[in-house]
């Protein structure tokens, strides 16, 4: 499916070709059809004689409801842009291009409407009119039709163009983080609140959680219709009727928009490009009541210009808009700018920001997610790809990080780790990232809880007296030859330890644990001191400082006059 808008001026004949090219009158509400004037949007499909099906959003030509013709435009795929062969280009012609093209339309198909009320020789005029009119917009080159809803003449060919542009238009793409701009909402009989829009960015499916307005109000898709028919799943693209419990129609209002929560930032304040109209008569600055349209939303905001004071006519520039409420917004959203006051059409442009950092006097706003990344110097990944939809590959961790940041970060921690020498630093004095960077270093090891260079040399655990001490096992002699200070370091460090006045090499554990073990295969119900004392072949004076220390590691345990197994054997 395609999503074509129409444009161009009030009684240019537009909801009279949607009528002639779908069989459904788009004007629907009785005021608009008494006084045949299209006030709000309007809705209807074709299938093409090759397949494709395309649908219409009429939009109001009259200059008074253009708050609802941009809430039209959001999403489109295309344009069916309509001009009276007769009358030619008005004010609305040239304002719908304009915002179309702001909006970043990509393409369309011209009808030259109410043929049959002119000549060949003026049609032609028209033809050429227009073909200059629109030179250097997105609609240079695009096919221009003549035609006539009242007898029919050109119809063929306006179809014909129409499937090509829907051919040629590329198809919605589902990036996982479904949005829908509400247009319509009501109360169905017997099935509650029902939304519709058009979808972008991803798919929804019955059953679907979501949240829904400015208030963010949980809400369950009950059903979905696409075109009269209910489905159970849609792609974006689509125009698409929610019926959605938990959340009353009342609550709800044109402009809102349903998203699958934790996939959208909802965002008040944004960096953008704005490009002023050139027609424009004055220049753009803080000054003045704007309003921001994005999607089906308009969005009273105030405008702060970054660098200059002001924007000429014509010219494009930075700005900062704060908007009185926070929508769900990506970069590369298109928007419009209107200035309430006067009732004009300013300009319009992309966002490239959601979540700028900077004060505005510093911002140098571009939509890129380095900038992004630079700015913080560390973003989750999940948050990145909130703030600017771009899924990136970790730099470490979860976490995306400046590289100047990393570089810093890393010499950091090493130089930290290098600096605790032997002795080894305590993990926990690092944050997550940090202990991240450490896992990534080659160098480090880490054992005990402790990060250390891998071969440190501390010139005590060189000392002879260690090596002496571990030959020794587990009948030691007293290890005069070092002072106490640098036996408790030692003792620290996890190479000797002490026990009622003995000082053992570790490695004397281990072959007491493995004594131990043996004993307790042959004595399951515990074994006694001097059974262990002789399985070591040592004497008391160490036996009961190992037995002891065996006790105090968990690895036996005493029970009378018996060792058993302890929970850490
Ligand atoms: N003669 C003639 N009149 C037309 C044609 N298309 C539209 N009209 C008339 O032009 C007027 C405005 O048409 P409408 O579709 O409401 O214009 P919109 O404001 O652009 O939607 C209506 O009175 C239509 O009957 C056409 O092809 N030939
Ligand atoms: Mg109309």
């Amino acid at each position: 499916m395609r999503v074509l808008a129409t444009a161009g001026h009030v009684d240019h004949g537009k909801s009279t070709l949607v009528k002639a090219l779908t069989g459904t009158n788009p004007d629907r509400w009785a005021e608009e059809q008494q006084r045949g004037l299209t006030i709000d949007l309007g809705f209807a499909h074709l299938d093409t004689p090759d397949g494709q099906r395309i649908s219409f959003i009429d939009v109001p030509g009259h200059v008074r409801y253009l708050g609802n013709m941009l809430a039209g435009v959001g999403g489109i795929n295309g344009c069916l842009f309509v001009v009276d062969a007769n009358e030619g280009w008005m004010p609305q012609t040239e304002e719908h291009l304009r915002i179309l093209q702001l909006t970043a339309a990509p393409a369309g198909v011209i009808a030259l409407t109410k043929a049959d009320l002119c000549d060949a020789d003026h049609l032609e005029l028209a033809t050429l009119e227009v073909i200059d009119r629109v030179e250097g917009t997105f609609l240079e080159g695009a096919t221009i039709v003549p035609v006539s809803a009242t007898t029919g003449s050109g119809m063929k060919e306006l179809v014909d163009a129409l499937s090509k542009l829907a051919r040629s238009t590329p198809a919605s793409v589902d990036r996982g983080r479904p949005r829908l701009f509400v247009d319509r909402v009501f109360a169905a009989k017997g099935s509650g609140t029902v939304v519709t829009g058009t979808l972008r960015d991803g798919s929804f499916a019955v059953g679907d959680h979501v949240l829904v307005g400015s208030r963010r109000s949980e809400a369950r898709i009950r059903g979905i219709q696409t075109l009269g028919e209910s489905v159970e799943r849609i792609a974006p693209g689509h125009r698409v009727a929610l019926n959605l419990a938990g959340v009353d129609h009342r609550e709800l209002q044109r402009g809102d928009c349903v998203v699958t929560p934790g996939r959208w930032f909802h965002s008040d304040r944004v960096d953008a490009r704005l490009h002023v109209l050139g027609s424009l008569g004055h220049k753009v600055s803080r000054r003045g009541a704007y309003t921001v349209h994005i999607g089906s939303d308009e969005i009273p905001a105030r405008l702060r210009v970054i660098g200059p004071e002001s924007i000429e006519p014509g010219a494009t520039a930075f700005v900062r808009l704060h908007l009185d409420r926070a929508v769900p917004l990506l970069p590369h959203d298109h928007f419009i700018l209107r200035e309430s006051g006067r009732s004009e059409t300013v300009g319009g442009g992309e966002i490239l920001d959601v979540n700028p950092r900077r004060p505005a006097s510093r911002a140098t706003p571009d939509a890129d997610w380095r900038r992004v990344v630079a700015e913080r110097g560390v973003v989750d990944v999940d948050e990145l790809e909130l703030l600017t939809g771009e899924s990136v590959a970790p730099t470490i961790g979860t976490w995306v990080i400046d590289e100047t940041r990393f570089v810093g970060l890393r010499e950091a921690v090493d130089s930290r780790v290098r600096a605790s020498g032997a002795d080894g630093i305590d993990v926990a004095v690092f944050d997550d990232i940090e202990r991240a960077i450490i896992d990534g270093l080659d160098e480090v090891t880490i054992d005990n809880g402790r990060a250390r260079l891998r071969g440190t040399t501390d010139p005590l655990l060189e000392h002879p007296v260690i090596e002496r001490l571990r030959l020794e096992g587990c009948a030691p002699t007293a290890p005069t030859d070092l002072g106490g200070t640098d036996l408790r370091r030692l003792a620290k460090l996890g190479v000797l330890f002490e026990r009622d006045g003995e000082w053992f090499h570790v490695d004397a554990l281990e072959t007491a644990r493995g004594r131990a073990r043996d004993l307790l295969i042959t004595h399951p119900d515990g074994f006694t001191l001097s059974q262990f004392r002789d399985a070591l072949g040592i004497t008391r004076k160490h036996a009961v400082p190992l037995a002891t220390e065996l006790d105090a590691r968990g690895i036996t345990r005493r029970r009378g006059d018996v060792r058993i197994a302890g929970p850490r054997l």
